[in-house]
């Protein structure tokens, strides 16, 4: 795909933050970012991207591509699959309410639309066989095999985050137990500061307090950069994939990255997938959201 031709508008909404964009020439130039409202419905969360949008130049009929936390199914219906992230998204029918609202809109999993993105335009440019790996809010994932990403009817395909992981023994939000994200998203660093006594400690700021030389912030961040490198192993014995690229807040975190690889390191040579920054960064799910939307328009 031509990233120059890319035109049109975006919308990620991600577990803490929704951000609306206007493309062109496969840039952002305008680009609006508002705190996710965990408790909103379907209603909620489209009254709030549709006035965002307005405020970027969006008019009906240009074409709009949305990528959010949680599972789609190929008919369109919206679940979380962390209750925790959002706690009004089950089975809602965003698919078929974007088009109602909106016309040419296409709706996908933010990890996917990012894994997308960065398959087309970033780091996954030269790898045939790709994976996408977020630590954000959540653990997300999205897989891109000879372009085409990976999609299945029920819309949890790449949600890598809920595979089960070394040292993880939480009930996760999405009910199973152990689970990646339990011990390494940004929810779960802040859940294991709380649990370290310091309540008030997002991620943002457990990363400062290790970066000060504080042991018990080094751990959590060390915990969850261990969980990752092991699911990074763990997709040699699926996929086997050329390149893995780390995205994400935490993800791109300063020196986060190499955490994950000085992990990684220990596992046996066959396991030891290549890992790369995400290019693309907070772009990605807006351009892969819109570059899917341009892609289903010519099936
Ligand atoms: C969770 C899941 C994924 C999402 C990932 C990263 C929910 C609500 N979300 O694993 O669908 O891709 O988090 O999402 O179940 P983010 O909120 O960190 O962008």
């Amino acid at each position: 795909m031509n990233r120059n031709a890319l035109k049109g508008f975006a919308v990620d909404i991600g577990g803490t933050k929704t951000a609306v964009a206007r493309i062109e020439q496969g840039k952002i130039v305008e680009h609006l970012v508002t705190p996710t409202d965990g408790d909103a419905d379907l209603e909620g969360h489209l009254q709030s991207f549709a006035q965002q949008l307005g405020r970027v130049g969006y008019r009906s009929g240009e074409l709009l591509g949305v990528a959010v936390t949680g599972r789609v199914t190929r008919s369109g219906k919206w679940s979380a699959v962390n209750s925790g992230t959002l706690r009004a998204i089950e089975g809602v029918p965003l698919g078929a309410v974007l088009k109602a609202r909106f016309g040419e809109a296409c709706c996908c999993n933010d990890a996917a639309a990012a894994a997308y993105s960065e398959a087309m335009f970033g780091a996954g440019e030269d790898c045939p066989i790709f994976v996408y790996v977020t630590v954000s809010t959540g653990v997300g994932g999205g897989l891109v095999v000879d372009g085409k990403l990976i999609e299945s009817s029920r819309g949890l395909a790449g949600h890598l985050g809920f595979v089960t992981g070394p040292g993880a023994n939480l009930i996760c939000g999405s009910g199973r137990r152990g689970t990646v994200e339990s011990i390494a998203a940004g929810r779960a660093i802040a859940a294991a500061a709380e649990d370290a006594g310091h309540p008030d400690f997002d991620a943002r700021k457990v990363f400062e307090a290790a970066r000060s030389g504080s042991h018990w912030a080094d751990e959590i961040i060390d915990r969850s950069s261990q969980a990752i490198a092991s699911l990074c192993a763990d997709t040699a014995a699926t996929l086997d994939p050329d390149c893995i690229a780390i995205g994400g807040g935490i993800g791109l975190a300063d020196g986060y990255l190499s955490r994950v690889r000085a992990h990684l390191a220990n596992e046996p040579e066959l396991f030891r997938v290549p890992l790369l920054p995400a290019v693309l960064g907070s772009d990605g799910p807006l351009l892969g959201a819109l570059a899917l939307a341009v892609t289903r328009r010519h099936q």
